[in-house]
């Protein structure tokens, strides 16, 4: 086994079921229960679950989706997936104390699979190996405070250290993070999104001049059509399905683009609903259209084709010319494009007859309530960027910015991604937030740009940068090319990870290694004043407090924020500003200067205080677009770039099972798509496993060959299944060994986890 990849854990006991036509319902309730069930301590979780996203409770560590505006359920606002994720953080029965580390060496637990690192339960105390030494032991909080600031003080330039963020990072905890990085600085801060919602950022700051969801909660409810394009929301944001039921029940309509038959976008059941329990579920999608990988440019090209064709024959009903003449710049130019596209072409592409797209444009194009929805389908490809600014030319010409029931929304998916960036988390700093420093804290912050995610791997591996900090997240397995990027972390002087569990980025290390534990959104943070909360901002931009309401496993782990303050308390030695200790001491200190140096944050500890959050301002939703280069929303002209598959290759998507949650797997299952008790799958079109002279079920290695290197996954099982010919799916992160460090997007750089190009040959062992 190469140390830089995880063992390929292969139960040999798959067993396939009917993918599901449904989601939720009792089966998910049911699963919420077990996973509930599983720990000893049954009062730790049903007390964590009835908290879970009430307004004095904690914010679900799951995903971004926003609570309602209103009313919440009062028994539960959560779905399967919370509860799991609530379930990791809390219930299990194990600490992963010192013990468990005396016990297994570093190269024992890499032997370990991902499933079984996560079941260890919570990390306890601060850990470190020691340069040469096989094991990690226990070290004091201010041994390692001093430690790591020795080694970073000892680096020629700032720019030499990374420090990556996970999207689970407190605006808290954010805020004073980058603050302290800078203050180091250095702008080399990749985080979870450059792999993620990047292409989204990319393509609405553009467009919009603001990269972020134009739709409020509301939105879902009262849209006349919703379109959910490359999202599961079943598995990835099911509490989404609520307001979708709730718009269907008014009549609402939703089409589906997605190459597979998702179980979230066919049917949903309410679990809390008695009606639907006994009567049945809502039948989600009107119309599904099932494209071929990476195909979504050309079918929403050749939407707008049919729309400007629409028009033609009902003049002044289907576009909307008033919006568009005051409101955008770039029409005419863009219709013109549209000339040179045919629309046949444009159809086969997606492997869609014209008439199926037409039946989706009969959806909308007499309504402007139309709300776009889209998350990873979209964004990880090397076009992700023009296919989002595609989908922004559908909207602008509907005039669906910027109205009740309709805009754009991209659905985030770490809880606090998207406020992690508000809080300037990111490797290019506007220059507002840059002058804003400045002016509130006395100090210059370096001008240029950092390093991306894959920017980070590469200077890692090149030498020129050799310290790795990851305040969350699981960095070796969530980025592209596990090989290279192990190669990378292992060149590394000093790896350090602020975590609550352990992984696998633990084990991939550098000379020296650290890994620290820190509270989770479940756990009481109280500081020097008391009791804390933090607040996080969802997909719709809703900050909201947040509160732990479980004592902490282990009286040694300190919060996320109290790490940040006394590192950089450590590092910065006096030669700050800022008093670190009574930031850290009362969190109310570190919103003050939140308010004073983020727009929008202006009185953020009353605001924030206010039962459900606030909403922040977002311009597009008022169908202002001053922060672009005119101050209109812009058309613009993108081309389909089809892969040009050869004899044998096909095109790989790497997704989420549904008993996962990005690295951490839950279970070596995935139930909505039938498969159990083995992830090695590899799902194909039974033609295509005819063609390739391959057998259900059969063992087979996937490769990938980028500028003469082939990469090589071995050993999935082949799972016939509903997908377009051409095209195969199989979970993240076992597949990223075969996406190459520089294949990205352009513009965003966000690695091509949707587009591999592949070929498959029949396992040898
Ligand atoms: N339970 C659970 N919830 C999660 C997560 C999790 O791992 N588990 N992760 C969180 C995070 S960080 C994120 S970013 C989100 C991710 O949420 P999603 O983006 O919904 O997750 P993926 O599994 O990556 O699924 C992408 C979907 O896009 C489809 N797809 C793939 N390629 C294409 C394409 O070319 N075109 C189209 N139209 N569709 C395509 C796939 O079939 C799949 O249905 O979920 C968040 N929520
Ligand atoms: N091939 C492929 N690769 C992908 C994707 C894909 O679809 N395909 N998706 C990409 C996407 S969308 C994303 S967002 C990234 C995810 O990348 P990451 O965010 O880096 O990965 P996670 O698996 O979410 O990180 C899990 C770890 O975070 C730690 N953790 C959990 N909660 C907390 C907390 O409250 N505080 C701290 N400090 N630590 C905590 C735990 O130790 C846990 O092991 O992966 C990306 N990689
Ligand atoms: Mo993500």
């Amino acid at each position: 086994m190469n140390k830089n990849t995880p063992p390929e854990e292969f139960t040999g006991d798959l067993d396939l079921n009917k993918p599901q036509t449904e989601a939720a319902g009792i089966a998910a309730i049911t699963a919420s229960f077990e996973h509930v069930l599983r720990g000893t301590n049954l009062v730790r979780g049903w007390k964590a679950l009835v908290n879970l996203n009430q307004k004095d409770g904690f914010d679900c560590p799951s995903c971004a989706w926003p609570d309602p505006d209103g009313q919440r359920s009062p028994i539960a606002e959560y779905c399967e997936s919370g509860a799991k994720a609530v379930a990791d953080e809390v219930m299990t029965k194990h600490t992963a104390s010192p013990v468990l580390f005396q016990r297994y060496s570093v190269a024992e637990l890499t032997e370990k699979s991902d499933l079984w690192l996560g079941q260890q339960g919570r990390l306890t105390q601060p850990l470190v190996l020691r340069p040469g030494a096989t094991h990690y032991v226990p070290i004091d909080w201010s041994e390692a405070f001093g430690l790591i600031a020795d080694q970073l003080n000892a680096l020629e330039s700032p720019n030499q250290a990374i420090f990556y963020t996970s999207g689970r990072a407190s605006n808290e905890a954010a805020f004073v993070y980058q603050l302290f990085v800078k203050m180091f600085g250095t702008n080399n801060m990749p985080d979870c999104s450059n792999m993620c919602h990047e292409s989204t950022t990319v393509a609405l700051t553009e467009t919009l001049g603001l990269g972020k969801a134009t739709v409020t909660y509301e939105d879902y409810e009262t849209a006349d059509v919703v379109m959910i394009m490359g999202q599961n929301p079943g598995t990835t944001a099911p509490r989404m399905l609520t307001p979708l039921e709730e718009m269907k029940r008014k009549g609402g309509k939703i089409i589906a683009v997605n190459p597979l038959h998702e179980a979230g976008l066919l049917a949903f059941k309410y679990p809390q609903s008695p009606r639907d329990m006994l009567l049945g579920g809502e039948k989600l999608a009107d119309v599904f259209l099932q494209v071929r990988i990476n195909s979504d440019l050309a079918l929403l090209k050749a939407m707008c084709k049919l729309l400007l064709e629409e028009e033609k024959k009902t003049p002044g009903k289907v576009l909307d010319q008033s919006f568009i003449a005051t409101h955008t710049s770039g029409y005419e130019a863009f219709v013109k494009s549209l000339d040179q596209f045919d629309l046949n072409e444009l159809a086969a592409q997606c492997g869609l007859s014209v008439a199926q797209i037409q039946e989706a444009v009969d959806q909308f194009k007499y309504t402007p309530k139309l709300v776009i929805v889209w998350a990873m389908g979209l964004t990880q490809h090397k076009n992700g960027v023009a296919t989002i600014q595609e989908l922004i030319n559908l909207l602008l010409l509907k005039g669906s910015i910027g109205i009740k029931g309709g805009g754009a929304s991209p659905i985030r998916g770490h809880s606090n991604v998207q406020g992690d960036r508000t809080m300037g988390v990111w490797e290019k700093p506007k220059p507002e937030l840059l002058e804003a420093l400045e002016r509130v804290f006395h100090f210059s912050p370096p001008q240029d740009n950092g390093y991306d995610a894959v920017a980070s791997v590469k200077a890692m591996h090149e030498g020129k940068a050799s310290v790795f900090f990851g305040l969350g997240g699981n960095f070796a397995m969530a980025v592209s090319d596990t090989n290279y990027t192990g190669e990378a972390l292992r060149n590394c002087k000093l790896t350090v990870h602020v975590s609550t569990k352990l992984n696998r980025s633990h084990l991939i290390h550098g000379e020296t290694a650290l890994i620290l534990p820190c509270l989770g959104r479940t756990d009481h943070d109280v500081q020097a004043s008391g009791p804390q909360f933090i607040s996080c901002e969802s997909t719709t931009g809703v900050v909201a407090q947040s509160h732990g309401i479980l004592d902490a496993v282990s009286p040694h782990l300190k919060s996320e924020v109290a790490i940040i303050c006394q590192l950089a308390k450590a590092t910065l030695n006096g030669k700050s500003t800022v008093d670190w200790d009574s930031l850290m001491g009362d969190y109310d200190k570190i919103r003050e200067l939140i308010g004073k140096t983020i727009e929008g944050f202006a009185d953020y500890n009353k605001k924030v205080r206010q039962p459900g959050g606030f909403y922040l301002p977002n311009g597009p939703r008022k169908r202002e677009f001053a922060k672009t280069s005119d101050g209109k929303a812009h058309f613009t002209i993108n081309a389909p770039t089809p892969h040009d598959l050869q004899t044998g290759e096909l095109l790989l998507m790497t997704i989420r099972s549904h008993d996962q949650f990005n690295t951490t797997v839950y279970k070596n299952a995935d139930r909505y798509r039938g498969v159990h008790n083995e992830r090695r799958v590899v799902f194909m079109h039974a033609d295509d496993i005819a063609n390739l002279g391959l057998q259900a079920r059969q063992a087979v290695d996937l490769h990938s060959r980028y500028d003469g290197v082939t990469r090589t996954a071995h050993r999935f099982l082949v799972v016939p299944y509903d997908i377009p010919r051409g095209c195969l799916a199989a979970y993240f992160p076992e597949t990223n060994v075969l996406v190459p460090i520089d294949q990205m997007a352009e513009k965003s750089h966000t690695p091509i986890s949707k587009s591999i190009v592949v070929r498959i040959s029949p396992s040898q062992e």
